[in-house]
């Protein structure tokens, strides 16, 4: 008997180190677990004065920039960067005809040691200035679709994706393995374009994935290898959103693309980089934040799903070392994600949740969008909109809500899906075009 004991407390116990928790949950799906909690205020500056115009917003926004690279994602390097763009193949009749396919290598001219970021690019045939959506894949170009000629990317893959990788490399059954999150013929068809590159071609996710990636030569990761913890130093997310905007620099010289409107959309982990990459910079014309959950549009201070203590410490590579200081104390952190969101602001911003995904926290990610809404009004614009001055009430499963802010809690699991997509294009066409 004693020995059974002995051995469920030990289970319970190396359990628990396994799970990042020592002493308590670093997570929580109990919402009368939540407790109070006081969110700062965008238009409030540093000084403690109020933000009245759109002028002090200006530079409002400089500060929040700021503190989140401080605080939460680390800075992004600000200095320019040579990039060569070369087309390595152009099929004029893709998808059946119904699409040009581009696929295009944007080389770091001054980093010949980096690999080039590789961007699959569709275009609905016969037509010109096109808006577009760029968004990062997770498994190479070859998963977002079937078209068997899209070269199997060579970088390094998670095994985590089961058969689909061997030894970290992609195998042929990749192949259109996430082509359902993707619905390309149905953008194309409603007049998009669609430009993705795979997210590890920035930085490979996982720990010391950098050594391969931009941080590796640029920002202050390029410090020991205990750069993660290194209060400043830009993490994996701010390094995907930068490439993010890297791929946008290529859009521009792209004459058939609209660069005035190209939309920044991720989902879960890019969904996170595609709002911080949207947040800074101004370029994106609009930006859609799909189950971004924690890092993204969830409210750090709202305790509920997956927590800032639990996200530092199974992904501490994705943000800067200052954020681990406010795994105990999210209260002392100087910005919300709210504040990411109004950086967006005055531009369409889509924040979307899934009911069966409450690790992103959809009540987190729905409020996260609601208190954006005092800058968008300082545009005289109508975010998500507001009840008697107050955030309307959590909508239901599968009922859009809001304006220039737009929201929506499908049914359904972690995911992106046609229900998705289907509000995504319409945002687009009644906000982007
Ligand atoms: C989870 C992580 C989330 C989200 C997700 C994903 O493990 O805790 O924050 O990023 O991964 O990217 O699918």
């Amino acid at each position: 008997m004693a020995r059974i004991l002995f051995l469920l407390a030990l289970a319970l116990l190396t359990g628990c180190l396994a799970n990042g928790q020592a002493t308590e949950p670093t997570y929580n799906y109990d919402e009368t677990k939540v407790g109070t909690y006081t969110l700062p205020n965008p238009l409030i500056n540093n000084k403690g004065k109020a933000v009245k115009t759109q002028a002090e917003w200006r530079s409002r926004r400089k500060e929040l920039i700021q503190l989140f690279a401080e605080n939460v994602y680390g800075q992004t390097p600000k200095q320019a960067v040579k990039l060569r763009f070369q087309t390595t193949s152009v099929d004029s009749s893709a998808l059946n005809g119904l699409a040009i396919r581009k696929l295009v290598s944007i080389f770091f001219v001054d980093y010949p040691q980096l690999l080039p970021i590789e961007v699959l690019l569709y275009l609905p045939k016969g037509r010109k200035v096109i808006p577009v959506f760029l968004g990062l894949n997770f498994c190479g170009n070859h998963c977002v679709t079937t078209e068997a000629d899209i070269p199997l990317s060579t970088r390094w893959m998670g095994n985590a994706i089961g058969e689909v990788s061997v030894n970290n490399k992609a195998t042929e059954k990749a192949r259109g393995m996430q082509e359902r999150r993707w619905p390309i013929e149905t953008i194309l068809r409603r007049g998009y374009a669609l430009a993705t590159a795979y997210y590890g071609d920035i930085e490979p996710d996982y720990p010391q994935g950098w050594h391969s990636g931009i941080r590796s030569v640029l920002g202050e990761s390029t410090a020991p290898a205990s750069d993660t913890t290194k209060a400043n130093s830009w993490g994996a997310i701010g390094a995907w959103a930068w490439g993010m905007s890297r791929i946008l620099d290529y859009l521009q010289t792209e004459p058939s693309i609209d660069a005035k409107r190209v939309i920044s959309i991720g989902h879960s982990r890019i969904g996170k980089a595609a709002v911080w990459a949207g947040a800074q910079d101004e370029r994106f014309a609009a930006v859609i934040g799909n189950e971004s959950g924690e890092g993204g549009a969830a409210l750090a201070r709202r305790w509920y799903g997956e927590t800032v203590e639990r996200i530092n410490t199974s992904f501490p590579y994705w943000f800067c070392g200052r954020y681990k200081t406010y795994n105990k104390r999210v209260a002392d952190l100087p910005v919300d994600q709210h504040e990411l969101l109004a950086l967006i602001a005055p531009r369409p911003l889509y924040i979307a949740s899934a009911d069966g995904d409450q690790w992103s926290d959809p009540k987190g990610e729905f409020l996260g969008a609601a208190y954006a809404e005092p800058v968008y009004k300082l545009y005289g614009k109508v975010g998500l909109g507001t009840t008697d001055g107050r955030p309307q009430a959590f909508p239901a499963v599968n009922q859009p809500i809001g304006q220039t802010v737009r929201y929506h809690d499908r049914s359904g699991k972690h995911d992106v899906t046609d229900y998705d997509w289907e509000q995504y294009l319409r945002f687009a066409d009644e906000l982007v075009r």
